[in-house]
């Protein structure tokens, strides 16, 4: 079970995969972020490289849709987004979910161009705030509450930690809340 605060955050997630605001999470989504990330990375959409980071986002609502699309609506509800972000995350052990988190989050770095052990620079990151159309004015503040050792760079594991604590903390002042921008449910 989620805490209420665990919930909140959930809620926000949800709302930040949701780009066109209308109340579900659909495969058009994960286009338009895939579209604007490509856009962001300097990719045209004539380009080879715009359709495999497409093709990259398209491949997270693939994995999502079978689980978490239960009435088979094909769009996933807030409600059907909480239950299974419940099971794959609140129910799983530590081990189950850095499996589920580590592969989607290798799975940003690859889209955004790195190597395995790449960092994000704050340029990169910024690219991830313009993908999810989240508030680009916030990009910068957040890469440095992430950036726990403070060398400019986010590496695989600052962005595993602040993931972490994004779904478990219940501390209002732990930096991976950011992790998706400010708050504002
Ligand atoms: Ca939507
Ligand atoms: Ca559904
Ligand atoms: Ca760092």
């Amino acid at each position: 079970m989620m805490t209420e605060f665990q919930r909140k955050k959930n809620i926000h997630y949800f709302n930040v995969l949701d780009v066109d605001k209308n109340g579900f999470i659909e495969r058009a989504d994960f286009e338009e972020i895939g579209g604007r990330f490509a856009t962001s990375m300097g990719f045209k959409p004539e380009d080879a490289g715009y359709d495999q980071v497409r093709a990259g986002l398209i491949s997270l609502w693939d994995r999502l849709e079978p689980y978490a699309d239960t009435n088979r609506d094909d769009r996933v509800s807030l409600d059907e987004f909480l239950q299974f972000q419940d099971d794959a995350i609140y129910q799983a052990t530590p081990e189950q979910f850095d499996d589920y988190i580590g592969e989607n989050n290798r799975g940003l770095v690859a889209m955004a161009g790195l190597r395995p052990d790449e960092p994000f620079s704050p340029a990169q990151w910024r690219w991830f705030f313009h993908g999810f159309r989240m508030d680009e004015s916030q990009a910068d503040d957040v890469f440095a509450r992430l950036d726990l050792n403070h060398d400019g760079k986010l590496t695989a594991e600052e962005v595993l930690a602040a993931t972490r604590e994004f779904y478990f903390s219940d501390d209002p002042d732990a930096p991976g809340n950011w992790m998706f921008g400010k708050l504002t449910n």
